[in-house]
This record gives structure tokens, C-alpha cells and sequence, in this order.
């Protein structure tokens, strides 16, 4: 069911999760408690994110840390804010996050489900009051519940997503997620404390004319990407850049438009990480009818090596990824 619609704008996403929750004839409910779990950590993470620039003025809220310790960073304190409310939820038996080099294992005997999140995505932007976001992908553990975590738990490829999402912290806070049934967008009242139902059965325009890419690093693209970015300036296209992946997913997602980032020389590999960042988008942006890749292979099909592994990555409206593509390729 792609439709959403039965559902008003304005349906909590409490309320949003408990209808779809027949999506899953044979589920237990633990998926939606999980999901829920991460909306109310990204409650928390707005509240902190909302009140950054007062964080280092001592006792504002009165918070003077007793010990004299330092401020914690917001990326920080979201990844603390997330790894407990997976933790306490019960759904969850390992974690792999950004901010941590190794998997967490929860040690959860009842826990079938395995995040890869990234409490808090577009580090650059924090402390400057730009949008950031967070992202995460939700897996189904692949060895029995209750037995030791294994490798093939963690690194699975992206079509094994049961769910994904990302939380947008900007002019306003949205939360969006797919379970593989069409992408849902939800807007947070603040005075309320809910997310209401704003964007249902999200659908990415097939054509656009935004393009999205540190050009900075222009000199170190393989020629067909630069191709690509100069043909979208003949067009008179728009180039539009905040550096922060979810919010210029976010906005081409909804306008139409594609995000590119490139291998490069610092980064041969590309930037962004396949676990907790590619694959999470990747699998959103299919759901609604967008692409991605990263030059060679769906983003989905790429099957991961290590877990903090890096791809390249060309996301966003379907005519404009296919033509970057056929361009990159042309170059080889
Ligand atoms: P981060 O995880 O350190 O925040 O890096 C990921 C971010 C993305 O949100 C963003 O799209 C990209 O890095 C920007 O990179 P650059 O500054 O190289 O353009
Ligand atoms: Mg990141």
C-alpha cells in the first residue's frame, strides 16, 4: 500500500506507525516500537540542537556541569541520546554508529534488530547554525536471537534494509522514513511535542533542475562528472550546496534534483559511508522513485567490506542521475 492517503495530514506518527503496523502481518510490533524509540531520541536531539549556540554559556539552563567538565559536542551528545534509547527499547542487539570505531553490541538476548546510525550528520555545520540531520538504517539480524552477534549481522547490503530514515534538524524538524512501502514525511510541533504526518507518499519529481556538489574539489572529478556539472550550467540549472547530505537530499528529494559526491583525492573512495549514510538515503530515495548509485553499482547491491567504509555516491531524480551516469561513463 503506497497510498498513505487513508491517513489525514496532521495523523501523529505514534498514531501513523500503530495503523501501518498491518504493513507486517506477522510482526510483533517490534519494528514500530523501534521506530518510535528513535523519534523520541530525535525529540532530544532537537531540544539540544535548538539551544546550541546557549550550550557554552554556563548554567543558561542550569546545566553548570559540577565536575567543571567541558561541554560536551552536540554530534556527542546525539550519539549518547540515540545509543540509550536503543539500548533501553529492548528491539535493538547491536549498533554501529559513526562516532564509534567498533560495533556495539548490547549483549540484548531478545533484540533481533541492527542499527547503523549517524546520530549527527554534517558536522561542519554544527556550530554555525546551519541545517544538519540524522540518519539510520534499520537491518534484521541474520543469526539466531540471543546467540553472539556475527559479522554477517552487521554488513549487510542495503536491499536488507527493513527500514531507514533520517531526521532533518532545519527551518523546521522533520522526520521521514520509509519500511520499504513508500516514504513518509513528518513534521515536529514544537509546542506539542509530536510529529505530525505533513508530506505522505513522498514522491521525488523524475527530472530536476538542482545540482548539488562541492565544486571546490572540481579539479579532481573524472571528466565525465565534470561534464555533467557543466552541461547542468548551460541548462542554467541552480546550484544549491549546504553540506549537510540530509538536508540537500532532503530538498532534492522534494524539488527535484541530484547530489553528487565524487571520488576526489582526498577522499578516492568518495566521503560519505555506505553503512549509516548511503544506504539509508539510498533506500528512501528508491521508495520514491529516485536513484542511486555510486558510478558503477546500485548504492542497495553494494556489499559491505568494513564498517566504516566509504562510497561514492550520485542520488536524486531519475533523469538527472542517469544522465551524470551516462556521462561518467562515456569519459572512462
Ligand atoms: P560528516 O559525517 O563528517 O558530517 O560528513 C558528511 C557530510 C555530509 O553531510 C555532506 O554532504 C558532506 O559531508 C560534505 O562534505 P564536504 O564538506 O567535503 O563537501
Ligand atoms: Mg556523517
Amino acid at each position: 500500500d503506497q497510498s498513505g492517503l487513508a491517513y489525514s495530514v496532521g495523523t501523529t506518527l505514534d498514531r501513523f506507525i500503530k495503523s501501518k503496523q498491518s504493513d507486517f502481518p506477522f510482526a510483533s510490533g517490534e519494528l514500530s516500537q523501534l521506530l518510535r524509540d528513535i523519534a523520541l531520541a530525535s525529540k532530544i536531539v532537537n531540544r539540544e540542537t535548538n539551544r546550541a549556540g546557549l550550550s557554552n554559556i554556563g548554567g543558561a539552563f542550569g546545566q553548570t556541569n559540577i565536575q567543571g567538565e567541558e561541554q560536551q559536542k552536540l554530534d556527542i551528545i546525539a550519539n549518547i541520546r540515540f545509543i540509550r534509547a536503543l539500548s533501553k527499547g529492548g528491539e535493538v542487539c547491536a549498533i554501529v554508529s559513526e562516532e564509534e570505531d567498533a560495533v556495539i553490541d548490547l549483549q540484548n538476548k531478545s533484540g533481533k534488530y541492527v542499527v547503523a546510525i549517524d546520530p549527527l550528520d554534517g558536522s561542519s555545520n554544527i556550530d554555525v547554525n546551519i541545517s544538519i540531520g540524522t540518519i539510520f538504517s534499520i537491518y534484521r539480524r541474520k543469526t539466531q536471537v540471543g546467540s553472539p552477534i556475527q559479522k554477517e549481522d552487521i554488513m549487510q547490503p542495503g536491499t536488507e534494509q527493513v527500514a531507514s530514515g533520517y531526521v532533518l534538524y532545519g527551518s523546521s524538524t522533520m522526520l521521514v522514513y520509509t519500511t520499504g512501502f513508500g516514504v513518509n514525511g513528518f513534521t515536529y510541533e514544537q509546542s506539542l511535542g509530536e510529529f505530525f504526518l505533513s508530506h505522505p507518499c513522498i514522491k521525488s519529481p523524475e527530472d530536476g533542475q538542482i545540482y548539488s556538489i562541492n565544486e571546490g574539489t572540481q579539479d579532481e572529478w573524472e571528466l565525465g562528472i565534470k561534464d555533467y556539472i557543466d552541461t547542468c550550467k548551460s541548462r542554467k540549472y541552480s546550484a544549491r550546496y549546504i553540506g549537510s547530505l540530509v538536508a540537500d537530499f532532503h530538498r532534492n528529494l522534494l524539488k527535484g534534483g541530484i547530489y553528487l559526491y565524487p571520488a576526489t583525492q582526498k577522499n578516492p573512495n568518495g566521503k560519505l559511508r555506505l553503512l549509516y549514510e548511503a544506504n539509508a538515503m539510498a533506500f528512501i530515495a528508491e521508495q520514491a522513485g529516485a536513484v542511486a548509485t555510486d558510478g558503477n553499482r546500485r548504492i542497495l547491491e553494494i556489499k559491505p567490506e568494513s564498517l566504516h567504509q566509504r562510497t561514492p555516491l550520485f542520488i536524486g531524480s531519475k533523469k538527472m542521475v542517469e544522465e551524470a551516469m551516462t556521462l561518467a561513463s562515456v569519459s572512462i
